[in-house]
């Protein structure tokens, strides 16, 4: 998705709609993916269409400039940029493959940050449930390349909290409505069965080299200034 500017096109489900069952069903994918997330494309690229100024700024940097963009379209670009790319990392970090648990240096923080990984699934079920209307729950790492759960409302995304997403799940409820009407709980034990865990630990691997990537630029900021 990086380097993709408008006008901004659907990213395509990258498994087949039906490959989720019985966690997720194949009608609530359709609309999920078909619908709700084109929605957001479509009203992300109408927002920008009179603003040929913004037209070479990728995602991220929409995400991260939205409120200094023209005031009419401030909100729209948040709300739609923010979903576009909150359902690309969520398409890209479920899947329908079968190693259930995270392996590698993510279990290995897993564990040192939150004891066990049913302790991580309990506190990650609790911040998803306590996240009043719809939104997000997230694992994210902070600046030091910690671990942590954090929640984010509507559209919302991390990219302004200075985190760097791993893993992500959506509770609005167009996520689960049709199979788990009211009962968020059950879809969220049943959606760790699609987790991607071999993503998951790029993403992971990911923010650590970004961290280091940082850390190394301000260090060598700092040594030029000496
Ligand atoms: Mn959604």
């Amino acid at each position: 998705m990086n380097g993709e500017h408008y006008p901004f096109t659907l990213m395509p489900l990258p498994y087949p709609y039906d490959s989720l069952e019985p966690y997720i069903d194949t009608e609530t994918m359709h609309l999920h993916h078909d619908k709700h997330h084109k929605a957001y494309v479509d009203n992300l690229n109408l927002a920008l269409a009179p603003y040929p100024q913004y037209h070479n700024m990728n995602l991220e940097q929409l995400i991260m400039a939205a409120d200094r963009l023209n005031p009419n379209i401030q909100k729209t670009v948040h709300n739609n940029a923010g979903g576009v790319y909150n359902h690309n990392f969520l398409w890209s970090i479920m899947g329908p493959k079968t190693n259930h648990v995270p392996y590698g240096i993510l279990a290995n923080a897993i564990n040192n940050e939150f004891k066990s990984f049913s302790a991580f699934q309990e506190a990650f079920k609790k911040e998803a449930l306590g996240r009043f209307g719809s939104g997000y729950a997230w694992l994210v790492t902070d600046t030091k390349g910690h671990l942590k759960i954090i929640s984010t409302a509507n559209q919302d995304t991390v990219l302004t909290l200075t985190y760097c997403p791993i893993l992500l799940l959506d509770v609005w409820e167009h996520a689960y409505y049709l199979k788990y009407q009211n009962r968020r709980g059950d879809y969220i034990d049943q959606w760790w069965n699609t987790v991607d865990w071999d993503q998951t630990l790029a993403n992971y691997n990911h923010c650590l080299n970004t961290i280091k990537d940082i850390k190394f630029s301000q260090l060598s900021k700092m040594g030029r200034r000496r």
